[in-house]
């Protein structure tokens, strides 16, 4: 027998180190393949790779989009000390939460199509083939579970409803990461079957078209915008049917998100023995009546809430500058804020150099031209440019200087 050539030495070893993973599993029984699992219980021709790269190109995009919005936002709500916050333009959190919400509402429909579209895939039968197969299948479970963890936690937490013990932003941010992550490996994957797939053009045969399905999702995604984005954008708020609140409802025109009975201030936001403490280098306090007898501006700036709704408000107060000057604070310092609220999660805020400096930065006493609401915060509350609805601090009673960013 002559020698094996380097070639067929070659092959034998790579069919050798590939085994473990590729070798054959064993076929499970034939009586399991019922429901999705029998043969042929995917008729539909659209469940193919050319309608699954192309809306897995939308999909993909919304959930980039709504990734990079997510960062920015959870940036602004707990600022890293290595990225200074800016606090311009005033619009800028309004505009990428805004996004952020609507494309994570976006993905709703995209993600169900996606998943209908691959079903005959996820119900592939025999279940695992081999170990590669398996571990590939299970990467494809990770990114589906967490893109459903995803999903369904963002649209709960926008009608505040937290059937769940953890705390939602943190859970929802470290999931993202899992969520992305598992996505880009997915399409380096799949690069080569999605290049191909984008380049098929002639359409399916029978039934339902692929232009005609790729059409009406396209519709759904619409519909559930429209149905939705006016709960920021102004001019569509008749629209919002599905938004659980509209900018344009609530005391003094704006929507509440916890009102002074649910904070527990309402005896405490009326008491004319008020003071507002302000903490520095020269301390001193202030009741409402000193509070409006100190020279007032007027500013126009939206309440952008992580939830997705956004409304611009007319605000008239104090600027926060000058209570902190008056305290004798260093230039540029920063400061923190202290509610009346007995407990909560938003009972205090920072604010950062960039805010605390800026001009249109006030503690509001008014609101479109009445005294504040004692659900939006009397006596007085933050209200800044670029800032989270979470960190405008309502009913403050105190303000401390701050010697270091912290
Ligand atoms: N003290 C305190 N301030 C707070 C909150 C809170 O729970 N407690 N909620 C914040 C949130 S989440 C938002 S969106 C805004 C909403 O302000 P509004 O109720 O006046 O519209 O207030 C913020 N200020
Ligand atoms: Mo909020």
């Amino acid at each position: 027998m002559p020698r094996p050539g380097p070639a067929t030495r070659g092959r034998a070893y790579g069919a050798r180190m590939r085994s473990p993973l590729t070798r054959p599993l064993p076929a499970p029984p034939e009586a399991l393949r019922r429901g999705p699992l029998r043969p042929g219980a995917f008729p539909s021709p659209l469940h193919e790779a050319a309608t699954a790269a192309r809306i897995g190109r939308w999909l993909g995009t919304a959930f980039a989009t709504c990734f990079v919005t997510g960062l920015i936002s959870h940036y602004l709500q707990q600022p890293p000390s290595w990225l200074p916050v800016p606090s311009r333009p005033v619009w800028g959190y309004r505009l990428s939460q805004g996004i952020h919400v609507a494309t994570g509402i976006a993905t709703v429909p995209l993600l169900l199509a996606k998943l209908w579209t691959v079903s005959p895939r996820l119900w592939a039968w025999p279940p695992v083939r081999s170990v590669l197969h398996g571990l590939e299948r299970l990467s494809t479970l990770v990114l589906v579970a967490a893109a459903l963890f995803e999903v369904a936690t963002g649209l709960v937490n926008v009608v505040q409803w937290y059937p769940w013990s953890f705390y939602f932003p943190r859970v929802h941010y470290y999931l993202a990461w899992v969520a992305i992550g598992s996505i880009l490996l997915h399409v380096s994957v799949k690069a080569p079957v999605i290049a191909a797939a984008l380049h098929e053009r002639t359409d399916t045969g029978e039934g339902l078209s692929r232009r005609g399905f790729l059409t009406a999702v396209g519709a759904a995604v619409a519909t559930v915008t429209v149905l939705t984005v006016g709960q920021t954008l102004r001019p569509l708020s008749p629209l919002a049917l599905l938004a659980p609140r509209r900018p344009d409802i609530g005391p003094q025109g704006l929507p509440v998100n916890r009102t002074a009975e649910a904070a527990q201030v309402t005896v405490l936001a009326r008491d004319p023995a008020y003071r507002l403490q302000v903490a520095g280098p020269r301390p001193y306090a202030l009741s409402l009546a000193d509070l409006r007898a100190l020279p007032q501006q007027e500013v126009e700036l939206p309440i952008t809430c992580v939830e997705g709704w956004s409304a611009t408000g007319r605000w008239r107060g104090v600027r926060l500058r000058d209570l902190l000057d008056r305290a004798g604070a260093a230039p540029g310092a920063a400061a923190r804020l202290v509610s009346l609220e007995p407990a909560g999660l938003y009972r205090t805020s920072v604010v950062d150099s960039a805010h605390a400096t800026d001009e249109l930065t006030l503690l509001a006493l008014e609101l479109n031209g009445e005294p504040l609401a004692a659900d939006h915060g009397s006596p007085a509350r933050l209200i800044a440019p670029n800032r989270p609805g979470v960190l405008q601090t309502k009913w403050v009673r105190r303000v401390e200087v701050l010697a270091e960013e912290p």
